[in-house]
């Protein structure tokens, strides 16, 4: 069985671990998030990507859901003794590393793909993992500049949720880059050739959005043969850790299961909703989209397997 799935941070990782846990034998394509990126200390970071990396390849601190397990922070407090910017996002000693790697690698002229694929080598995760693009996408966040005449200024989305805790409000999210990005080696090939599409619950908005729309993508997952299935992000209402709802507000989507889906419904066949929100499946349903409701919350690897159990057998279903 081979599986296609398009993926944020944690939430795309732990639910990608339950695919696994569930499905041992399927061969299993990541289309990952990199609007997350940012250059630090002459660095580039991907966060999403080495969310997924570390988590399958088991060197995730778990109990923050990113960076590295056993990690140490000696040069973020010498970065800080130099008041060296930017402050407020640590890099530890661990993924360090991995970032001057990626730089070096990048800086030599292999693309994001190629050092992907390098340092997914160390980490065997499991899956075959592909950033959405190679070109530079990032996710701004357009907020109000404070000064009382009605200006506005676009930060850079990690700033937003990182620096401000999404407390400030989005007026609107630009994904710079994304009209010019094409999509990396592979990815229109392994959405086209999947058996099965999945949409784990990542951020609709800055997980999700950025990956289909880079051109191509969306259009590619809308004509694959294999049918397309989504879990919900969002349970009654809430999007049980994130700032899912502060992005969500800024798009002018409500934070439920039936909104989340809605922005799908052109390309989704299935869509998993919570138990507690069995009541929306109705109007998923009007919208064309197959809708179930399962358990969705991810406690544990038993239960976030049956979940991923539950999106194939909806796929069957649709097929
Ligand atoms: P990020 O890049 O680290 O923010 O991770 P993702 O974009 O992959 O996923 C984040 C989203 O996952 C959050 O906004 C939540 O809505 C969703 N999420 C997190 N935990 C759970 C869970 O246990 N169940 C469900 N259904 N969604 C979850
Ligand atoms: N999140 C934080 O809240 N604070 C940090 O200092 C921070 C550092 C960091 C370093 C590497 C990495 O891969 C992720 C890191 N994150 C940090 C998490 C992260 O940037 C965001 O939660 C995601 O990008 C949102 O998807
Ligand atoms: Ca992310």
């Amino acid at each position: 069985l081979r599986i296609t799935a398009l993926a944020g941070g944690i939430g795309g990782s732990r639910f990608l671990r339950g695919l696994l846990r569930a499905a041992p034998d399927a061969e299993v394509t990541v289309i990952g998030n990199t609007a997350d990126d940012i250059t630090l200390h002459g660095l580039h970071v991907s966060p999403d990507l080495d969310t997924v990396m570390y988590t399958l390849g088991g060197g995730i601190e778990e109990s923050q859901g990113w960076g590295r397990a056993g990690e140490t922070f000696a040069v973020a407090e010498e970065l800080g003794a130099y008041g060296a910017e930017a402050q407020w996002f640590t890099l530890g000693d661990r993924d360090l590393a991995t970032h001057l790697v990626r730089t070096q690698m990048l800086a030599a002229g292999y693309p994001l793909s190629a050092v992907t694929e390098a340092l997914c080598d160390r980490w065997q995760p499991g899956v075959r993992l592909i950033p959405m693009t190679d070109d530079r996408v990032e996710t701004h966040v357009v907020v109000a500049a404070g000064d009382d005449d009605g200006a506005e200024r676009a930060i850079h989305f990690q700033e937003w949720w990182v620096r401000l805790h999404a407390e400030v409000p989005a007026r609107r999210i630009v994904l710079v880059g994304a009209d010019q990005a094409k999509p990396a080696p592979g990815v229109l090939d392994a959405i086209a050739t999947a058996d099965v599409v999945l949409l784990p619950p990542s951020n609709p908005v800055v997980s999700i959005g950025p990956i289909l729309a880079v051109p191509g993508i969306r259009d590619a997952v809308r004509a694959t043969k294999a049918p397309k299935v989504g879990l919900s992000p969002i349970i009654g209402g809430s999007p049980v850790r994130g700032m899912a709802d502060a992005a969500l507000k800024a798009i002018g989507v409500p934070t439920t299961a039936a909104g989340v889906a809605e922005l799908f419904a052109d390309l989704l066949d299935g869509w998993l909703v919570d138990t507690v929100d069995a009541e929306a499946t109705a109007t998923v349903e009007a919208a064309g989209v197959r809708c179930v409701a399962v358990p969705l919350w991810m406690t544990g690897p038993d239960t976030t397997a049956a979940m991923a159990r539950a999106a194939l057998d909806l796929a069957e279903e649709v097929r």
